[in-house]
């Protein structure tokens, strides 16, 4: 029996039917829609805003919230499954999923009342309202206790003032979800964009996720209603609660990023004649390419374990560190491999590597960096708190 070597441990086998369907049905989208436009998306700097409406026909927005909001109802293996084939395409393809759904639609959901989840959750799934998330300040991301925008509470209302920095769909949000300091700890609002005194500027000069939008935003005495406030959570916990959503997804993501660079060189490595052989046959490039795909099975078992924890309920935050961390590392390590294996060709956009490599180190970055994570696992064996 031949395996497969993409999936050396047939780890798809142990997914359901419904899995498998969504799997497919997303690698369908990624190889039909995205793959023939991404190369010069990224070339262009430019999120393709065109896709969006066929990312929500196929429920990838807000995909496990329940179906009476407009949503999908679907599973967190599925979550991942969607998260893994879209970042094959293109982190920046994932990120504005992972945003819209795990940041800005999760917190609506869990923290909200059933009024603004009636007035968000189903635009959004639509895809007509797109969110952004406010927590990264321009002083430092990696320690959001530290923030300085605050909401003071005028009459009925709160005002907002301050700064956010690396904001994804910064430029392209009908709402922010922005979190602020307040008498009462750390508290979140939904923003308008349009709300006076709030603005959005584009990032640009980026070498990483180049397709996809990431923006600066400034809240200048942002005036909005009380109904604009997420009761349901106070303290840090309520952005970290958010981010084990979106890190969740982004232990599948890159695993997607991986084997399109893999399957990219493994097949130039076969095609590829020097010294009268395939590069392939050497034992130097056998060993890059045996050393990826142990990477990427062991990455596939860690998701798909973590996986069955979250739908089992028993997911905790520590062990999403664990698996961010591992699964980016391999990522970006495998996409500087595969790209030195396509040695000069490598360093052009018409290969996926170089495209994945330069978004990985924002993957690596964002989402708490590789040291954050590496800290929260330090913290959790030793039950000491380095931070
Ligand atoms: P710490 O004392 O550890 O925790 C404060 C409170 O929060 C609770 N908590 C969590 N809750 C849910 N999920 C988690 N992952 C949690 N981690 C902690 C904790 O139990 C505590 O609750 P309570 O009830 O006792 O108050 O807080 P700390 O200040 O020591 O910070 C710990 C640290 C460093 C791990 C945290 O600050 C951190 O994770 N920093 C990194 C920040 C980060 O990841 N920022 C990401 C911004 S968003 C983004 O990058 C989007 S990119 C998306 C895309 O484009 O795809
Ligand atoms: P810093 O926190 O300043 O870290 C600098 C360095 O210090 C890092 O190497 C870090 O690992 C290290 N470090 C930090 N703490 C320690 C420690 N205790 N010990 C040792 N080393 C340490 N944020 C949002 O809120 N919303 C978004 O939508 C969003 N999208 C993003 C999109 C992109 C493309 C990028 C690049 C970032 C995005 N971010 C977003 C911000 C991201 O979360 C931050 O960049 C990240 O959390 C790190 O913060 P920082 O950049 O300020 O780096």
């Amino acid at each position: 029996m031949s395996l497969s070597p993409t999936d050396l441990f047939d780890v798809r086998s142990l997914l359901s039917d419904e899995e498998r369907m969504v799997q497919d049905t997303v690698a369908r989208f990624t190889d039909e829609k995205v793959l023939p436009i991404i190369g010069d998306c990224f070339d262009q700097a430019r999120f393709p805003k065109e896709l969006v409406p066929e990312i929500a026909a196929l429920g990838l927005l807000g995909s496990s919230l329940p179906e009476e909001y407009g949503c999908a109802g679907m599973s967190g293996v599925q979550y991942g499954l969607i998260c893994q084939e879209l970042e094959r395409g293109d982190s920046g393809i994932r990120s504005f999923v992972s945003v819209q759904s795990s940041l800005c639609m999760y917190p609506i959901f869990q923290y909200g009342t059933e009024e603004q989840r009636r007035q968000w959750l189903p635009a959004m799934a639509a895809g007509e309202v797109i969110g952004c998330f406010g927590l990264t300040e321009p002083h430092g991301g990696s320690d959001p206790a530290n923030m300085k925008t605050h909401a003071r509470k005028d009459g009925g209302d709160w005002v907002l003032n301050g700064a956010k920095m690396w904001i994804t769909n910064g430029n392209l949000a009908k709402i922010a979800i922005v979190w602020a300091q307040t008498e009462d700890g750390i508290q979140g609002f939904i923003v308008p964009t349009d709300t006076p005194g709030f603005s959005a500027q584009e990032i640009h000069r980026k070498m990483s996720l180049r397709a996809s939008v990431t923006s600066a935003l400034f809240l200048d005495g942002v005036r909005v209603p009380e109904s604009a406030r997420l009761p349901g959570v106070k303290g840090l916990k309520g952005p970290l609660g958010c981010l084990t959503q979106a890190r969740y997804g982004i232990t599948w993501g890159p695993i997607g990023a991986a084997i399109a660079c893999y399957a990219e060189a493994l097949g130039y490595a076969k095609e590829r004649i020097l010294f009268g052989r395939p590069i392939a046959a050497t034992q130097a490039v056998q060993l890059k390419l045996a050393e990826m795909a142990r990477r990427i099975t062991l990455a596939q078992l860690l998701v798909l374990q973590l996986g069955r924890l979250k739908d089992a309920g028993r997911m905790q935050p520590s062990q999403v560190s664990l698996a961010k961390w591992n699964n980016c590392r391999m990522a970006i390590d495998i996409a500087r491999e595969a790209r030195d294996i396509l040695g000069g060709a490598g360093i052009s956009t018409e290969y996926a590597p170089i495209r994945h490599q330069l978004n990985l180190e924002s993957v690596i970055t964002y989402e708490g960096t590789e040291t954050v994570h590496q800290l929260v696992v330090g913290r959790e064996v030793t039950g000491i708190n380095a931070f």
